[in-house]
């Protein structure tokens, strides 16, 4: 099928041993060739574990489903293996590497008898790009080949670009029999591996994303000087031809996807304005040669989450998996042998089968047709506003980067950071509130920094840390640093700012202040709009209204100094001193 092998002597021991442990009956190199992906797909097709779907209407597509336990991540299974248990810190779960090893190995150890073990070599990056990594992953699942082809760049290729080098990361997946009882992923930093058990759903079986783009990048970034993070990257042009690009981090369910390939209200696109998206969830980001900061989308394609996405929300996002797509979960349409989610129209098929491989009416069907967390993994390339620099070796200099989260009065529209050290502060207190949608208690906060919690790969105290070094690094070529909240709502519980689209207006305010073009005003968080300097031309918002979402409310901000005291109480001494003292001087300017 394949003649594919490598010289590098660092990697054949490796798969050496993996075999010996794992004991398949076939081997396969994946090449990254179209004949060989497609005899993949018309095995997976044939096995019943994929459903090829109408290739007039969604050519090149698939529908795959999950067992019913395993449809999400496992946060609660998830380790992080350092050797030293007070390098995962608090905020991740930690076990002793010889036990994980001994654990992982007597799971793995001939659970593919009867398979093939699939040789996945992978780079996180466009290849060759000073900013890529390389990983070669291992699994018994067909589907986790046909999704890595699709998430990241797989192939002869990559293990040309990793010639003799041991620069790579160690991935094993096994499938074993899904049981969720032994269900583990887990990270080892110091040995640039990763283990996964017992899962076959995406976040913890492409090992190229969650496992390595960030727990193990966030490593080996904090290591050799760069930055790997929860974030999506996105160009804005000007009518004149020009493009600023922004890294943004918001927790999932945040709208991230969205914001990455918003369009502009009519009045900026009338203009002339543009949005590109080069990522929608990992940014890897180093100091240029020029000192500003660089990021590349490590990643290839979309792994999106399906319901909610439609016409109106994500029109892009809807157009990227109208071909050569994996849909994972959602309903399918016997009709027409198509696809469904909640919230793609108004128009539920009726006879359709549900995620969970059930007759389902959409019309009188009191249960979901598709799993609120299906998905689909879509080709970067098939996004009608991909940036013309998405396969650029060095990526895109980024001149501001955006927190947010989901706050229903506490924190502005936007205002922006301080400075550096101010604006690690503001990433470091990031937080949502649990919404009704959400299981569990309403407006309980949730604090995510950075929206690295699931995902920092060392201890987080250690990770802002990093932070405040590479703004000391890059100096006064630092990009500017903000926040924003989509989500303030009013005395009826209705969102005020519409969102979508309309962030534009924010993100233009945003840019505007990079290039020292917008006043602002003052306050103890930071720097607020003036209401008038952000354009809400063909906007129905009141000016009033307006201004209250900018308003910040000393009292509620002191309440939110006691929740962040509380959450620092976390780190003890490895919290860096700078962002106690930020905490201070919150505390001491809401006092006046
Ligand atoms: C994701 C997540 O799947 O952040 O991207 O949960
Ligand atoms: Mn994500």
């Amino acid at each position: 099928m394949s003649t594919l092998s490598t010289k590098n002597a660092t990697v054949n021991q490796w798969l050496d041993e993996m075999k010996a442990l794992v004991q398949p009956d076939h081997i396969v190199w994946i090449d990254g060739s179209e004949a060989q992906l497609d005899a993949l797909r018309a095995e997976a097709v044939s096995t019943g574990e994929m459903t090829k779907l109408n290739e007039e209407k969604l050519p090149g597509c698939y529908l795959h489903r999950t067992l019913p336990n395993d449809v999400a991540r496992v946060e609660n299974r998830t380790f992080i293996c350092s050797r030293e248990e007070k390098d995962a810190g608090p905020t991740n779960n930690w076990m002793a590497p010889e036990k994980a090893y001994k654990m992982l190995y007597d799971i793995a150890r001939g659970s593919y008898h009867g398979r093939t073990m699939y040789i996945i070599p992978f780079s996180m990056g466009p290849i060759g790009s000073p900013l890529a990594k390389i990983g070669i992953e291992v699994t018994d699942s067909i589907y986790v080949v046909l999704n890595m082809a699709i998430m990241t760049r797989v192939g002869a290729k990559v293990l040309e670009a990793l010639g003799d080098s041991n620069d790579w990361v160690r991935g094993l997946h096994c499938k074993v029999d899904v049981n969720e009882e032994n269900r583990y992923i887990c990270q080892f930093p110091e040995d640039n591996t990763i283990i996964s058990v017992n899962s076959a759903y995406g976040g913890n079986v492409l090992l190229g994303k969650k496992c390595f783009a960030l727990r193990i990048a966030s490593y080996q970034g904090r290591n050799e000087g760069w930055m790997a993070e929860h974030m999506l990257i996105l160009g804005i042009e000007n009518p004149q031809g020009e493009v600023k690009y922004i890294a943004a981090a918001f927790p999932s369910a945040c709208g991230k996807t969205n914001l990455a390939m918003l369009i502009p209200p009519e009045h900026f696109k009338k203009q002339g304005y543009k949005v590109w998206c080069v990522g929608d969830d990992i940014a890897w980001m180093r100091k240029g040669p020029d000192g500003r900061l660089w990021a590349i989308n490590p990643e290839n394609g979309f792994f999106g989450v399906a319901p909610g996405t439609n016409e109106k929300s994500n029109p892009n996002a809807l157009a990227s998996t109208r071909k050569n797509t994996i849909f994972t979960n959602v309903a399918l349409n016997n009709d027409d042998n198509t696809v469904w989610w909640e919230g793609l129209d108004k128009n539920p098929p009726e006879n359709a089968t549900d995620w969970k491989g059930n007759p389902w009416n959409g019309k009188t069907s009191d249960v979901k047709g598709a799993h609120p967390n299906s998905r689909f993994t879509a080709p970067a390339k098939n996004c009608p506003c991909i940036s013309p620099e998405f396969e650029s070796l060095n990526g895109v200099p980024i001149s501001a980067i955006v927190f947010g989260g989901r706050r229903a009065k506490t924190a502005p529209l936007v205002y922006q950071s301080k400075d550096w050290t101010n604006g690690v502060f503001v990433g470091s207190i990031m937080a949502s509130e649990t919404t009704a949608a959400a299981a569990g208690a309403v407006g309980v906060v949730r604090r995510d920094p950075m929206a690295m919690l699931p995902f920092c790969g060392y201890h987080m105290g250690d990770y802002f840390k990093h932070w405040l070094d590479m703004g000391e690094e890059l100096g006064d070529k630092a990009p500017k640093i903000f926040n924003v909240n989509w989500f303030r709502l009013d005395e009826e519980g209705h969102f005020i700012w519409p969102g979508f689209g309309d962030n534009l207006r924010v993100l233009l305010w945003i840019l505007a202040r990079c290039e020292g073009k917008a006043d602002a005003v003052e306050t103890p968080i930071g720097y607020v709009p003036h209401p008038a300097d952000i354009d809400t031309t063909g906007l129905d918002l009141d000016p009033q209204v307006l201004a209250s979402i900018l308003e910040v409310d000393p009292e509620i901000w002191k309440k939110e100094a006691d929740g962040i005291e509380e959450f620092y109480a976390k780190f003890g001494d490895r919290l860096p001193e700078a962002l106690r003292g930020e905490l201070d001087k919150l505390k001491a300017s809401l006092a006046k």
